[in-house]
């Protein structure tokens, strides 16, 4: 079993479970997939510029994609919304310039209907750059204290290092399972 999917081993064989992997552009998502050693991955083009890594194991069905740019795509991701339990919400830490726009987009996200009961996990990425946002500036930045009825956590990782996704995935397993 590929090294993701051995974090959600309690969740095999249930009903099931959809994890959105969001951010924009450059956050890390697929270096985060690859790191996470997950096998096989699928990459489908619904349409033009929107792209969807798709990975599943059993039961478990993780989607990434690119949030930001053309707003014109934008209704296409609702096909992918649905029954979602989980979303992976990645951010450059070292991005300042483009912070405010991720969080615009998270919010945005979060207020999707389908979404309303998805757990969220926020990677606060590139934590190994100097210079970067740390944690509690990345927390602020997206606005996560204005966060209600929602269960969040956020972690800080550097994917290129491997850290920090081991605390965020059993984190998210846990959760899940306590949902279940
Ligand atoms: P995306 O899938 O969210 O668009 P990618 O992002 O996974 O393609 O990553 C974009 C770039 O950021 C890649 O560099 C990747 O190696 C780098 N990256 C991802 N995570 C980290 C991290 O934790 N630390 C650092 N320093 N870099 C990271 P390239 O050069 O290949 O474009
Ligand atoms: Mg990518």
């Amino acid at each position: 079993m590929g090294g993701l999917f051995s974090y959600f081993r309690g969740l095999l064989g249930a009903r099931e479970m959809r994890i959105l992997i969001l951010g924009l552009d450059g956050a890390g998502k697929t270096t985060i997939l690859y790191k996470l050693q997950v096998g096989e991955v699928v990459t489908t083009i619904p349409t033009i510029g929107f792209n969807v890594e798709q990975v599943t194991y059993k039961n478990l069905k993780f989607q990434v994609w690119d949030l930001g740019g053309q707003t014109s795509i934008r209704p296409y991701w609702r096909c992918y919304y649905g029954n979602t339990d989980a979303i992976i919400y990645v951010v450059d830490s070292a991005d300042r310039d483009r912070i405010g726009i991720s969080k615009d987009e998270l919010v945005h996200m979060l207020r999707e209907e389908e979404l309303a009961n998805a757990i969220l996990v926020v990677l606060a990425n590139k934590q190994d750059m100097t210079g970067c946002l740390t944690v509690a500036e990345v927390h602020q930045a997206l606005g996560l204290d204005a966060l209600r009825d929602r269960t969040f956590q956020i972690f800080k990782t550097s994917a290129v290092r491997g850290e920090g996704l081991d605390q965020a995935m059993d984190w998210l397993s846990n959760a899940l399972q306590a949902r279940k």
